[in-house]
């Protein structure tokens, strides 16, 4: 049988607080609930997930670094890192795997500071505005770019 697309979902710093404090910005939904819900669209989709939270920047670029060669395509909420991190463009650069950004809130009506990615001129396409919703649209269009013949990031 062939091996399923390996996607690998990325989560940086606080998203583990999902659900526990500011409920009116980020929803009810905790990052396990939206671990689940993602594990059932991939299945769904055909598609094998590994999803991940780290707080540290160092360790999200390992694990991009690691993707190369593992992973067919890269999902990744930075978190507040998506605004700072030329360490984690670098690495999305460096990985050479199609990227879908995805963000809980609309970055684009908060603070001015949240409305610059660093990450999304490496990325196919962005998310925002839809909560844990926006991991599932995220799959679906990783599905989508994995089963045309456009893989390239
Ligand atoms: O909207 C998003 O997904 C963000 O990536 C979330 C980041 C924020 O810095 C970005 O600008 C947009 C913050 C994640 C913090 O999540 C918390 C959840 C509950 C309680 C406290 C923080």
């Amino acid at each position: 049988m062939p091996t399923r697309p390996a996607i690998l979902i990325l989560n940086g710093p606080n998203l583990n607080m999902l659900g526990v404090r500011q409920p009116e910005l980020y929803g009810r939904e905790t990052l396990g609930d939206i671990e689940a819900a993602c594990r059932e669209r991939a299945a769904a989709l055909s598609l094998d997930v590994d999803f991940r939270q780290s707080n540290g920047e160092g360790e999200i670029v390992t694990w991009i670094q690691e993707a190369r060669g593992t992973a067919d395509g890269l999902i990744i909420n930075a978190g507040a890192y998506t605004h700072t991190s030329i360490a984690i463009l670098d690495a999305v650069l460096a990985a050479e795997l199609p990227v879908v950004e995805v963000h809980l809130s609309n970055i684009f009506r908060r603070e001015r500071f949240r409305r610059h990615s660093m990450i999304s001129e490496a990325a196919r396409g962005v998310i925002c505005g839809f909560g844990g919703q926006g991991y599932l649209l995220a799959l679906d269009a990783m599905a989508r770019i994995l089963t045309t013949d456009d893989r390239q990031p």
